[in-house]
């Protein structure tokens, strides 16, 4: 039956990091951000967010650009008319190019609200199997590297299955050494962010003595050639995150040879149904994918939570707690992990309410639009 998108509502947040991240590019402490809220004939909810910064320095999208194409674009092209598909949302938006993440915000609105119609979890109509996930945390640049070996040690601790740590030029070969010797046996990583070019290859070439699960994109954000130069030269496997926005560029990069695990985000491939699209296609060409994160409050959170069901997502993700980034998350229950675990929700939809009383303290902003 198909559904009809009465109301869109965007909630504006600002939510402050417990602790600032560093990157290679950039520090965030505070994220602002929509929750976008879709309401069907019916009276069904689904809850969507987006997941760019307020700088352009992951890429080209930013919260206000996220605003200014929902608003103008986007939004009247889903109240236009019915669908009966979330499947159908992505390609709806096709006349507007790119803007991957603003697209991804209002699909996942509707992909929850379809999952709530029909009476079953988002990971049950995603296609998704697994009852509960493994996930890893995303370490930033810290100032000194005995901080870095405690904050390890801590999450290391409390059970996360990988660590990633952040690396850039002057904190790298040497950093990772270190932390290589106090921890002989983690489930290690790095992810550089794009610092790199091909003439670091044989610095880089240095971190394949240290058994790293992955380096995720050393080189520039939307390349996917020298990429492929720098795995023939590099033993470590390369992950590929930001230059990655399709299923074309998953499939030209996998022919190409210049990755062998990809980093899905949902936002930066444009929803849900694009992921699953790559997720599928990387399962057959035997590339292993695991699930990114942007920061999250708790709605992205748990559309991560229930994208990650899915089978060929055999590494551990960046979704951690909810309260590793928040005082207090927009949702409740909050996403919570157990020895690296989290137990997927079994309630209709994302699975996790949204707590009105926070999203309303954290709102600075509300915009409606009907139909
Ligand atoms: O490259 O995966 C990334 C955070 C902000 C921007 C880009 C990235 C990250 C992370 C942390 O690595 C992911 C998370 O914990 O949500
Ligand atoms: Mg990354």
């Amino acid at each position: 039956m198909s559904i009809t998108i009465e109301k869109v509502i965007l909630h504006k947040l600002q939510m402050r990091l417990k602790h600032a991240f560093t990157t290679s590019f950039g520090t965030f402490q505070d994220k602002d951000f929509f929750v976008v809220e879709a309401i069907d004939e019916k009276g069904n909810i689904g809850f969507g967010e987006t997941v760019a910064f307020s700088s352009p320095w992951y890429s080209e999208e930013t919260t206000q650009t996220n605003e200014h194409i929902m608003k103008d674009f986007l939004i009247p092209l889903l109240l236009k008319k019915p669908i009966e598909h979330p499947d159908e949302v992505f390609p709806r938006f096709s006349s507007i190019r790119k803007n991957h993440m603003a697209k991804s915000a209002l699909e996942g609105a509707v992909w929850d609200l379809y999952a709530k119609r029909n009476n079953m979890t988002l990971a049950e109509a995603l296609g998704g199997t697994k009852k509960e996930i493994d996930v890893g945390i995303s370490i930033g640049i810290q100032p000194t590297v005995k901080e870095l070996i405690e904050v390890i040690g801590k999450h290391v601790e409390e059970g996360y299955k990988r660590i990633k740590v952040k690396i850039k030029p002057g904190w790298d070969v040497d950093v990772m050494r270190e932390v290589r010797n106090v921890f002989p046996d983690i489930p290690l990583m790095v992810d550089a962010n794009s610092a790199y070019t091909l003439e670091d290859a044989d610095h880089l070439k240095q971190l394949d003595d240290l058994n790293l699960m992955m380096i995720e994109q050393p080189l520039a954000h939307d390349d996917i050639f020298d990429h492929a130069e720098l795995q023939r030269l590099l033993k470590t496997p390369i992950c590929l995150d930001e230059s990655i926005h399709s299923y074309d560029d998953a499939r030209r990069a996998i022919q190409l040879g210049s990755a062998k695990i990809i980093n899905l985000k949902i936002g930066r491939v444009g929803g849900l149904s694009e992921s699953v699209r790559i997720h599928d296609l990387c399962q057959k060409n035997g590339i292993e994918v695991w699930c990114g994160g942007m920061l999250e409050a708790g709605v992205g959170r748990a559309h991560n939570v229930a994208l990650t069901t899915l089978k060929n997502f055999t590494l551990p993700g960046d979704t951690a707690s909810s309260s590793r980034y928040w005082e207090q998350d927009i949702i409740d229950p909050e996403v919570t992990v157990t020895n690296g675990i989290i137990q997927v929700p079994e309630k209709p939809g994302i699975g996790y309410d949204i707590n009105r009383q926070v999203l309303e303290a954290l709102t600075v902003e509300k915009t409606v639009f009907n139909n």
